[in-house]
């Protein structure tokens, strides 16, 4: 097994650091060698040996339809013969732009760039652009793409590597990022008690997807709405990865809250590169060229990529998408539970939308503290468990799962059996 994926990996060492161009990918934190795939179809991925596997990553979120659906697919290829990048506007982006204002509560108007660390990156500049203060609060745990502020205590590869900084971040730059604890609702209040008039804003992941999957009290996500509100401080929904994930309106459709404005990836870009920024138009109208906050991207509002995400964001307003995907979901997790239990596993499942969490805890995590916690050595040997048995999970214990539409029936009984054999062999020792 792997065969092709060794030769493949060891000749990618010679010339990408670490053999990979992204560190969660180099499997560093369950070990063995980094699975390298040929082609993806629907829910399976196949490997450079030809072996199929059921995938729960789904691109790390993107393939909210299946991967290759034959109509994205089709959108692309239609587009590409156009030409595949003007630098110039386009009358797509006009509608992707539209699209995302009827579909993103917060969103008024909306930039396009072309990842979701350029949304991030973006979105900060122009709070503190608008506000003209220093300030920002990030919470332990939740990643936000790799733009030097942003890289303090962070989750996902970062977390991974139990080197939460990052070296090459002169400690000035990050000396403004203020790091809370995620659901900490003390701890948020007495910090604007003291600092509330220096802190320009606010940046989360609603549902955090970087340190597994996270839900936080909704009393807590209101108290966090109002203290920005009552402190002139910008709140930033990191939605790059629950965006359109978790349902057609995001995490604040959800919890019926509206944050200032929000960054968006992954599924818009329907597989293609892509992220977005947007909010509130008067905080927006200080974006260059209207305002003095710069931004640019050569590839922003790509063609090819607008033509992918235009068409996902269509298959997925289809009534009962939603419904569908988190049946699906729903049933995975309680299959996992039911599983796990029978075989005395210390287990736990939760999901919303298309999007959920596995943790070796009794029961789901509800902070940074409590994902630290849980049996990370018990989710390495599941993980290996079921590599072996066809199905790929996240390679870290604190990346979310994905399931897709193209996920049957079928694929999510399969996925329980083998996790049932996984949990025996884990139980004999
Ligand atoms: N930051 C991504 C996980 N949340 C990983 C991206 C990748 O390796 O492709």
């Amino acid at each position: 097994m792997f065969e092709q994926s060794k030769v493949l990996f060891e000749k990618s060492l010679r010339v990408i650091p670490g053999g990979v161009n992204s560190p969660v990918r180099a499997f560093r934190s369950v070990g063995g060698t980094p699975v390298f795939f040929r082609k993806a179809n629907g829910a399976y991925l196949w490997d450079a040996d030809g072996t199929k596997y059921i995938d729960y990553v789904g691109s790390w979120g993107p393939a909210i339809l299946g991967h290759a659906h034959p109509e994205v697919v089709a959108a692309v290829q239609a587009k590409a013969v156009d030409g595949l990048s003007f630098g110039a506007p386009t009358e797509a982006e006009l509608l992707m732009a539209e699209r995302l204002c009827e579909l993103v509560p917060s969103i008024e108007q909306v930039r396009l760039v072309s990842s979701g660390t350029e949304a991030t990156m973006s979105a900060i500049r122009l709070a503190r652009g608008a506000t003209g203060r220093k300030k920002i609060i990030k919470f332990e745990g939740c990643y936000h793409g790799h733009a030097d502020a942003l890289l303090v205590k962070a989750g996902s590869g970062a977390l991974t590597f139990g080197n939460p900084s990052s070296a090459g971040v002169p400690p000035e730059v990050a000396a403004d990022t203020i790091v809370l604890g995620y659901n900490n609702l003390l701890e948020l209040e007495s910090t604007f008690t003291g600092l509330g008039s220096e802190i320009a804003c606010v940046i989360i992941e609603p549902i955090a997807g970087n340190m597994n999957f996270i839900v936080p009290d909704a009393a807590y996500m209101r108290a966090l709405r109002s203290l920005c509100s009552k402190h002139g401080a910008v709140l930033i929904f990191d939605e790059v990865m629950t965006g359109f994930r978790v349902g057609l309106h995001g995490v604040q459709g959800h919890f019926g809250i509206t944050p200032d404005l929000t960054t968006l990836g992954k599924v818009i870009g329907g597989g293609m590169p892509m992220g977005a920024f947007g909010g509130r138009r008067d905080l927006m109208a200080n974006m260059a060229p209207l305002g003095g906050v710069y931004q640019a991207g050569t590839l922003s509002g790509n063609p090819v990529s607008v033509a992918a995400g235009l068409k996902t964001l269509e298959l997925i307003a289809r009534p009962g998408f939603f419904e569908e995907l988190s049946a699906t979901t729903t049933q995975l997790c309680e299959g996992l539970t039911a599983v796990a239990r029978e075989e005395g596993q210390t287990f736990s499942a939760a999901s919303l939308g298309g999007m959920f969490g596995m943790f070796f805890s009794p029961s789901p995590p509800t902070s940074y503290a409590e994902v630290m916690a849980s049996d990370r050595e018990q989710f390495i040997r599941f993980f290996h468990g079921m590599l072996a048995r066809g199905v790929y999970l996240a390679p870290s214990a604190f990346e979310a799962g994905f399931v897709s539409k193209a996920h049957t029936a079928t694929d999510i009984a399969e996925t329980i059996a083998r996790a049932s054999e996984t949990f025996r062999s884990l139980a004999k020792g």
